[in-house]
């Protein structure tokens, strides 16, 4: 009897624990729906275009998909997502023995993401440590831009934990380094078509990669909080940093928030609607000013355009295509590879350059018309590249052209 009632009294608490957990479950901030898991042991989730599995040889490490090596990818198809705006995707990549980074001798070793064309990563890693002469090289990732020079492995989350050895008999250096990845981006498709994918690397015995813990959610509109304005401030200061780790993580934080960051980088790129045709006319009198008489004045406006480029990037092309003048040509060409290729003492430009490749991530129409304005060249680009690519890797951004050389012959005198 006593035994019963004590059962009952369980069974009671127990009911009640359950109701209080849920409660406390549902509450805060909910989740996302979970509509893919593969640990890659127990859970293998459906849609993949590989089941290549590999087990680590240090036996305390579990299971994952992989080795690739060369420019294998592997693909995973998702279909009949339930109705959502954003899709989280997570997952631990392994990056396996002798990645050589940026080094042109062995690499560049690059990785790449994709979710429907849209490339989410396009990176290059290293795992061999510092090294002098033909074996030097870094690592772009954690970075928005492919300019980043990081040290090996930075950002992996634990190293050297797989069990894989060097093959070669060199000292001194790591064989594996495994990075929690986490994206949240804009989309609604009820397909999602997600890339990963090695490219130019060596052989499986020499370096690979593999994946593990992959696990996608979608989430709704309701589902991801508006954007504080002090959190904001934080990442537009932090879009800018020499350090690309820290602009990385700022320009995640803004595409997981899809149209709200569109419209606050459409105020802070062009400023407030009433003054966006007087920015357009101080362009139009800056590239005047490059054929001024004064040459310290051609300098002045060369040096003022290049940190208002975005304000106006049709007009420079307008004036390149029809400027009679070599000197303005070639001022107007160096404006234009300063904003492909900023360097880390120009933080508005870095910055600026950052803003455009999370507007390129979020893909939406209004992040399409934002970056039309604030650089044509790179939107003309990628509608050529879309129009003749039917590939699985999508065509990256083109390189940007060398600057011109000085032309000596027809500069004027200063
Ligand atoms: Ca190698
Ligand atoms: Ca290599």
């Amino acid at each position: 009897m006593r035994g019963n009632t004590s059962i009952t009294l369980e069974r009671w608490a127990s009911t009640w624990m359950v109701v209080l957990v849920c409660l406390a479950v549902v509450q805060p901030a909910p989740a996302g729906e979970r509509v893919h898991f593969s640990d890659f042991d127990e859970n293998i989730g459906e849609g993949w275009s590989t089941n290549k599995i590999e087990r680590p040889p240090n036996p305390k490490r579990s299971k994952f998909l992989g080795r690739f090596a060369g420019n294998e990818s592997a693909r995973l198809t998702l279909e009949k997502l339930p109705e959502h705006a954003y899709l989280k995707l997570t997952f631990d990549l392994h990056v396996i023995q002798s990645w050589d980074g940026t080094n042109t001798s062995w690499g560049p070793d690059r990785w790449k993401l994709y979710v429907d064309q849209r490339v989410l990563l396009d990176t290059i890693f290293r795992n061999e440590e510092e090294q002098a002469g033909s074996l030097r090289g870094q690592q772009h990732y954690p970075a928005l831009l492919p300019e980043a020079r990081n040290k090996f492995k930075t950002g992996a989350a634990v190293t050297d934990r797989l069990g894989y050895k060097r093959t070669d008999g060199v000292k001194d250096t790591s064989p594996d380094a495994t990075y929690k990845m986490s994206f949240v981006l804009p989309h609604t498709a009820d397909t999602a078509r997600i890339v990963f994918s090695g490219i130019n690397l060596q052989e499986v015995g020499d370096e690979s990669w593999g994946l593990e813990n992959v696990t996608v959610e979608v989430l709704g509109a309701d589902e991801v909080k508006p954007i504080g304005d002090e959190a904001w401030a934080g990442w537009w200061s932090a879009l800018g940093s020499k350090n690309p780790g820290e602009a990385y993580h700022a320009g995640w934080a803004m595409i997981g928030h899809g149209d709200e960051t569109v419209d606050r980088l459409s105020k802070v790129l062009l400023g407030p609607d009433t003054k966006r045709a007087a920015q357009r006319q101080r362009v139009k009198d800056l590239i005047e000013k490059l054929d001024d008489d004064s040459f310290a004045e051609r300098e002045e406006a060369t040096n003022a355009l290049m940190t208002r480029w975005h304000l106006a990037p049709d007009l420079i092309d307008e004036a390149l295509a029809n400027t009679k003048s070599p000197e303005v040509a070639w001022r107007l060409k160096r404006v234009k590879a300063h904003q492909n290729k900023p360097d880390s003492k120009d933080p508005h430009t870095l910055r600026v350059r950052r803003a455009q490749k999370v507007l390129e991530v979020i893909g939406t129409d209004k992040a399409k018309a934002l970056l039309q304005k604030t650089d044509p060249n790179q939107a003309k680009a990628k509608a050529a590249a879309k129009a003749g690519s039917t590939s699985d890797h999508p065509t990256s951004r083109p390189r940007p052209a060398a600057p011109d050389r000085y032309p000596a012959a027809h500069f004027r005198e200063p």
